[in-house]
């Protein structure tokens, strides 16, 4: 049995001294696969005399036995080995500090624009859009404002370029948000509630003007409107926004265009400690421009003024986002400065709700 033992040393050290699952694989195809030496081996029983063949076919079958439990044996060591080897090579420092993810911050007009249209959009206002090109028919001649009025004068509107020998007149980037009203009117018909926010543009820079500003004009038109539910509107408008209890609103006979009577509006407040509190004191601060909606706008928006009458009103976002939260400066709001956007930024979870609600 000589033949066997060495069979056996040789094929043992073999499957010791395997590094790998390659190597492992070639050493069990040498001795157990198809040409292997041991099922060559098996063979030659043939040949042999039955008691020859029951002796060698039992020591054939055990080394068998033998070698493929050694072969099991190496490749489960070889996989822990390698596990090993990964758990050695890949790890993570769990305690290692985040890579920071740069947080932008809401914007003070996006902010007070999301407060305005909820708690307009709690008296029932739906918000409405519109180009900020407009035409001057849209811009100006809706409005009751004649070609001759001031404010159609080069200096205060933007006009767009015509190609060179086009005769009809520029389009001009909307003053006011006042033909997103036309535009609803024209589209939806009366009775309307409405607001639109937006941008709109004034060639005018200075302390306390920028050329692109934002404004909310406000539109309600039914039957029996008066000046009662504007002043009432108004200053439930002004009571959530502000967020105080009581507001006392003064109206000012003043002219606009498109509303007659007009009327500018100031809110009761003070300045006490250089700190401005709405609501009480001896100061007066203008907040906006309203009145009864001009029967010539009705007219031109297509709306029957012998049915129905509203209010109108607009007011810069700007400037009552300035008020409420106490910015001084407006030329800052446009300048894309990180450090002043971080400290007058809103929060993405700061979203608006209608705080202490309003009365009905
Ligand atoms: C102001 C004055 C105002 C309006 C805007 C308006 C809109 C239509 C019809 C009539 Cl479609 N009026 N808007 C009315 C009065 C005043 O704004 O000082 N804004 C900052």
């Amino acid at each position: 049995m000589t033949d066997l033992d060495t069979l056996r040393s040789t094929y043992l050290a073999r499957v010791a001294d395997a590094s790998d699952a390659n190597a492992l694989e070639e050493v069990r195809l040498a001795a157990l696969g198809k040409k292997g030496e041991i099922s060559l081996k098996m063979r030659e029983l043939g040949q042999m005399s039955p008691e020859e063949r029951q002796t060698t076919g039992a020591a054939l079958n055990r080394l068998r036995d033998e070698i493929d439990a050694a072969l099991r044996g190496k490749k489960v060591a070889l996989e822990d080995a390698a596990l090993d080897a990964r758990l050695r090579e890949e790890w993570l420092d769990v305690t290692l500090p985040g890579r920071p993810r740069p947080a932008g911050t809401i914007h003070p007009v996006s902010q007070v624009t999301e407060e305005v249209t909820a708690i307009f959009a709690d008296m029932g206002f739906s918000v409405a859009e519109g180009p900020q090109v407009e035409s001057d028919w849209f811009n100006f001649d809706a409005l009751n404002i004649p070609p001759e009025h001031p404010a159609r004068q080069e200096h205060d509107t933007f006009f767009m370029a015509r190609a060179a020998g086009d005769p009809r007149p520029p389009h001009v980037l909307r003053t006011h948000t006042s033909p997103v009203q036309i535009r609803a009117m024209q589209d939806q018909g009366a009775p309307i509630r409405v607001i639109a926010p937006g941008r709109v543009y004034r060639m005018d820079m200075d302390q306390t003007h920028t050329p692109m500003f934002h404004q909310v004009e406000g539109l309600t038109i039914g039957q029996g409107i008066s000046m009662a539910n504007l002043k009432w509107t108004l200053e439930e408008f002004c009571r959530a926004f502000f967020e105080v209890d009581e507001v006392e609103l003064r109206f000012r006979a003043s002219h606009f265009p498109f509303t007659e009577p007009s009327a500018e509006v100031d809110i009761r407040c003070s300045w006490e400690g250089g700190t401005l509190k709405i609501g009480q004191g001896d100061s007066w601060l203008e907040i906006l421009g309203s009145g009864m909606v001009h029967p010539k706008v009705l007219e031109a928006a297509g709306v029957d003024p012998n049915v129905w009458q509203g209010f109108a009103f607009g007011m810069g976002i700007d400037r009552i986002a300035m008020l409420k939260y106490g910015i001084p400066d407006l030329r800052a709001f446009f300048e894309s400065d990180l450090r002043w956007l971080r400290h007058y930024g809103f929060a993405a979870g700061d979203v608006p709700s209608v705080a202490g609600g309003l009365s009905r």
